[in-house]
């Protein structure tokens, strides 16, 4: 019998699709990635379920759209009944381990309430954790970030304990969410570089073992806020990054909370609900962001990109070095992306643009992935689970709501889907969002709201004209509305149906 392949699923947090070399930009220095995309399938229109953290994740783990599996938002726990990979793979075998950021509990709120709510300087959480039998986590990003596991981790390389800080200094005069900051953090202790060394000593303990294994690495980066080690900024060329795109009076055809948010104003909007909205948090707005700050605020996102890079590098590395490469399917991708400024608007949120919802996916498996594919085709991050069930070759559970892409990636299939689901619920009162992305064709539906969007990709890829309002376009509305309800039919609960009667 064959052996089971090891699976390694590495989640970055908040990546766009741009940020990647392989996607054709020339400002970004990811050769690791870009051979791990040539090593295997590199998929250009992978869309997200969700555009925050919590949502997105649990969908990656569980096959599951939002509906589905009920964490719909941050700052609450993914439900304990929500099977994730790691239930699935554990039974059969698998070793299963994460290293990194989980963000499967609220982050803050109640400690009794929240696992990762109790992680700081000085509290980890060994795990077993959601199907991982153990678990290595930090809690929040970059400045923020030196927590739990990775809080040990860094005391102990420095010997004598943790400094009150590491200090860093901000490039712009206020905190629009991608500002620079210089960070007085070396290299070798930064959290990139605590992912890759753990997954790698990990890898490396599975090189005697008989075990198949799933290891799930969790980058806190690229997350705002944009700091990166002082050393590697000053390699940084900023000239070369293109300032964020965006059309003066390019909102006034959206949905109002877009303009908003570019003014700083959603805090105080009837869009507030219970907490501020996911994504945005208490933003200034952007109105006010120079071209230079927003170059620098880009130079250093992209600049924690290449840091991932190297530390996806490094995790390859481990596995040539112990002859484990053949053997295991990796997995790349993010939880959502960011708008950098694009349409005026920074981070992410309520706002279903591409460069928030279409974001990196990369599988790799030699001999078993075709090497150097690259699927213009779409997909979701909810197929993610059922493929990695295909290729281990375990049964996929009736209640994904992911496709299993192997039959495409063999060319059996010239397409895995007709459409892909996006939801967001900001807040059960306020926001909520229901998005519908064709080959051609992206709408979104807020509910009990007068207001929507609807854009054609193929004539108008920016997303700068909303048609929701054409008369000339109510007929491919309504079929898009149709597909909303059809797919949301399908997420409802159902007990299994034993008899006639
Ligand atoms: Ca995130």
């Amino acid at each position: 019998m064959l052996a089971k392949p090891n699976v390694i699923t590495i989640i970055t947090d908040q990546q766009r699709l741009d940020s990647l070399g392989c996607a054709g930009s020339s400002f970004v220095n990811t050769p690791n990635l870009n051979r791990l995309a040539g090593n295997g399938a590199f998929f250009t229109r992978a869309y997200c379920s969700n555009p925050v953290c919590t949502p997105s994740r649990a969908s990656i783990l569980s096959g599951c759209y939002v509906s589905k599996h009920g964490a719909w938002n941050v700052g609450m726990n993914v439900p304990q009944d929500v099977k994730f990979l790691s239930h699935h793979l554990h039974p059969v075998g698998y070793r299963t381990h994460y290293v990194g950021k989980a963000h499967l509990n609220a982050s803050g709120g109640p400690k009794d309430k929240s696992l990762e709510a109790q992680i700081d300087e000085d509290t980890v959480v060994d795990g077993p954790y959601y199907g991982f039998e153990t678990v290595e986590l930090t809690r929040g990003h970059s400045l923020r970030g030196v927590t739990g596991h990775y809080a040990q981790w860094v005391k102990q390389k420095l010997g004598d304990g943790l400094p009150d800080e590491f200090p860093a200094e901000e490039k712009a005069s206020y905190n629009f969410g991608g500002t620079a900051c210089e960070w007085d953090m070396p290299l070798e202790l930064h959290n990139s570089t605590w992912v890759a060394e753990r997954s790698a000593a990990f890898i490396e303990e599975m090189e005697s073992s008989d075990q198949p294994f799933l290891l799930c690495c969790g980058f806190q980066d690229p997350h705002h806020p944009h700091a990166l080690p002082k050393e590697y900024a000053a390699q940084l060329e900023p000239e070369k990054i293109p300032l964020p795109a965006y059309r003066e009076g390019e909102l006034m055809d959206k949905p109002p909370h877009f303009a908003m948010a570019r003014r700083g104003e959603l805090c105080i909007s009837e869009f507030r609900g219970g907490f501020a909205v996911a994504g945005q948090g208490d933003s200034p707005g952007y109105e006010d962001v120079t071209d230079e700050e927003a170059r620098l605020g880009k130079a250093y996102y992209y600049g924690m990109v290449e840091l991932i890079d190297q530390a996806v590098g490094r995790i390859i590395s481990a596995l040539e070095k112990t002859g484990q490469l053949a053997n295991t399917l990796i997995i790349f991708t993010t939880d959502h992306g960011e708008l950098l400024g694009d349409h005026g608007i920074w981070m992410k949120g309520p706002f279903h643009y591409e460069q928030i919802v279409n974001v990196p996916l990369i599988m790799s498996w030699p001999k078993h992935i075709p090497q150097g594919m690259v699927v213009d085709e779409m997909v979701s991050l909810v197929d993610v689970a059922p493929t990695v069930l295909s290729l281990c070759r375990e049964p996929i559970p009736h209640s994904m709501d992911g496709v299993d892409l192997v039959p495409m990636l063999k060319g059996q299939q010239n397409q895995a889907r007709e459409h892909v689901l996006i939801e967001c619920i900001d807040d059960p009162d306020r926001l909520r969002l229901k998005t519908i992305v064709t080959k051609q064709h992206k709408l979104t539906y807020y509910l009990e709201k007068d207001f929507g969007e609807l854009y054609d990709l193929v004539e108008d890829p920016e997303e700068l004209v909303n048609l929701w309002s054409n008369p000339d376009k109510q007929q491919v509305k309504i079929a898009l509305l149709k597909r909303i309800i059809d797919t949301q039919e399908g997420l409802e609960r159902r007990a299994e149906r034993l008899s006639y009667a």
